[in-house]
């Protein structure tokens, strides 16, 4: 007799970036059949796709990097204090072959359709080879940002030379010497690249839409001292992140702008900025709720470009006045203001210089013609939701999650999706995910994740879910707290403004990341109130008993 569930696990990872691997190895761990399946053929999401030159982390290494393992934390040797690339794609491998991992990891496998068996309760994923994956659940652990934005730019297909994703950048080197190389778009992604490839190229055009506010990285070998002190200290360190508002060690400031005298305000921006990295956001406790606190420091910011480019006119056009500083992603630079005094450099500034097309063998706008051999897309991603999107996930039942998205993401935690059962976002739209320390967060995620499957083993049941109400409650509070202060004042990524036709929403949780944890803690706590257990609430269950 055939066991017509003998291919059925328990759990299946989508995703082997810093949120799969460790989620393998933790649900592994807790006991359950899991296997993770990865469109790549190695580890490292995210870090395994991009590899444009310049690319770093903005978060300092030693606290981006797993903290649930004093072993790997002993016998990694972060060697700088923002990693490059392949320093931590290295870092993701050395994790999964330490904890062995690679046998329960299908590589190669991109997953195209999802569906759930709502009479079963188990989900069936297709392989866009066409093969047939079965689990009781299924844990999204796509990445926020690992789906390329490739706007449709007039002419972009008669582009006669070398078109190059950042996201998608070739294994192998990549020749710009003695080239004329063009970059459009300035966020995080061309902040990194263009000083490295104004070095190569023979003439570099920065196409500008919107100029991003940066802070210079001041990126330095770790020394002994160093690593050994975070070595001795590691859970404590740990710890404090984890209580922190980004779940990264900056130096809170504990006053408002207002309450501090101006001279000591300006003193603090410049120990800041000089110390380098995104430490100088976060002197005021108010940055992202006072214009005034805001206007303050995009000044002082914006009087920084004034000193580091020697034509003012171009200097004024790369200064951010469209949006408080802040509400889009604040870029961590080497040297990228200075390139603009090179010689080799042109800056194209889209609202001042109208862009017409792309050419066979160029760019026109109206105020002339730059030609390129190589385009280089900087354009970023469709973020959050794309990945998710990406896949038709869909239940037996009819519903879509293309269609239930139709007007925004909804999630109850960023974690369970009502209406779409034994199913787990890892940082998901309506978590604090791309407002925090990404490997502390999807950390806690997987763990949370963990702790409810052992919740639900042995229950006789056939789904878990978000309760509809508890996430429209979730999602009102998550619009409330991004509606008290000025991140809706950008057209961010944030907000899926950058996409054409994405509907725009706020959507990280910015309430902090000690307070969403503590929330998500109480929850578990309280018989995962909020989501329906066989379609009835545990928690309420447990009130109704206790009555
Ligand atoms: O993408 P972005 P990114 N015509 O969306 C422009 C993380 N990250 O890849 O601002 C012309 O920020 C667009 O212009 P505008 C980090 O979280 C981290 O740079 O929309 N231009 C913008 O200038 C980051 O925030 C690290 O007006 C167009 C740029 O392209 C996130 O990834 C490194 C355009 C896109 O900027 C995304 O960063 C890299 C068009 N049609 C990334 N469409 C580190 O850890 C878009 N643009 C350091």
């Amino acid at each position: 007799m055939t066991d017509e569930n003998s291919d059925l696990l328990d759990v299946i990872i989508i995703g082997t970036g810093f949120a799969g691997v460790y989620g393998l190895h933790r649900i592994r761990e807790a006991g359950f059949r899991v296997i993770a399946v990865e469109a790549g053929d190695d580890v490292g999401g995210c870090w395994y796709w991009n590899r444009y030159p310049g690319l770093r982390c903005d978060v300092d290494s030693l606290e981006y990097s797993y903290a649930f393992s004093e072993e790997l934390q002993n016998e990694w040797r972060w060697s700088e204090r923002y990693a490059p690339q392949s320093e931590i794609q290295s870092y993701i491998a050395f994790a999964a072959d330490k904890l062995d991992l690679r046998k329960d990891i299908q590589f190669n496998t991109r997953i195209s359709a999802a569906t759930y068996n709502n009479d079963a309760g188990n989900w069936s994923l297709e392989t866009e080879a066409g093969e047939t994956l079965r689990a009781r659940y299924v844990v999204m652990a796509t990445g926020c940002l690992s789906v390329p934005n490739k706007p449709d730019i007039p002419g972009l297909d008669d582009f006669g030379g070398q078109l190059v994703h950042s996201v998608q950048w070739p294994k192998e080197k990549l020749d710009l010497s003695g080239k004329n190389v063009a970059v459009i778009g300035t966020g995080s992604t061309g902040v990194q690249m263009i000083p490295l490839l104004a070095k190569e190229a023979k003439h570099l055009t920065v196409v500008q839409r919107t100029p991003a506010f940066c802070v210079p990285a001041r990126n330095q070998q770790w020394s002994d001292e160093r690593i050994e002190f975070w070595r001795q200290n590691f859970r404590e360190l740990r710890e404090t992140a984890r209580n922190s508002r980004a779940g990264v060690l900056h130096e809170y400031g504990l006053l408002p702008a207002a309450a501090i005298r101006p001279e000591d305000q300006i003193a603090d921006l410049e120990r800041r900025w000089i110390k380098g990295g995104p430490n100088v956001l976060y002197g005021f406790n108010d940055l992202l709720m006072n214009h005034d606190t805001n206007e303050l420091v995009s000044d002082f910011l914006r009087g920084k470009i004034a000193d580091a480019v020697d034509d003012p006119e171009i200097a004024k056009k790369l200064m951010p006045y469209e949006y408080p500083v802040g509400t889009k992603r604040v870029c961590v630079d080497t040297g990228y203001y200075e390139t603009y005094n090179r010689d080799n450099v042109s800056l194209v500034d889209l609202r001042s210089e109208k862009l017409q097309q792309i050419e066979k063998d160029g760019i026109r706008t109206e105020e002339g013609f730059y030609p390129v051999d190589v385009l280089i897309m900087a354009t970023g991603y469709d973020a959050m939701t794309g990945a998710l999107l990406a896949i038709d996930i869909r239940t037996s039942e009819g519903k879509s999650l293309r269609t239930e998205w139709g007007k925004g993401p909804q999630t109850y935690l960023g974690l369970g999706i009502a209406g779409f059962p034994n199913m787990f976002v890892v940082t998901g739209p309506g978590s604090p995910s791309v407002f925090s320390n990404m490997v502390l967060s999807v950390e806690h995620d997987m763990d949370w994740i963990a702790n409810c499957l052992d919740h639900l083993r042995g229950k006789d049941f056939p789904s878990f879910e978000a309760d509809p109400n508890a996430q429209e409650a979730w999602m009102d509070h998550v619009d409330e707290v991004a509606r008290g202060t000025l991140l809706n004042r950008a057209a961010s990524w944030y907000r899926g403004a950058n996409i054409e036709g994405k509907p725009q929403k706020f959507m990280p949780y910015v309430g902090g990341v000690n307070t969403y944890q503590k929330k998500c803690r109480d929850i578990a706590d309280n018989g995962y109130e909020g989501f329906l257990i066989g379609g009835v609430s545990e928690a309420t269950s447990a009130e109704q008993g206790a009555g």
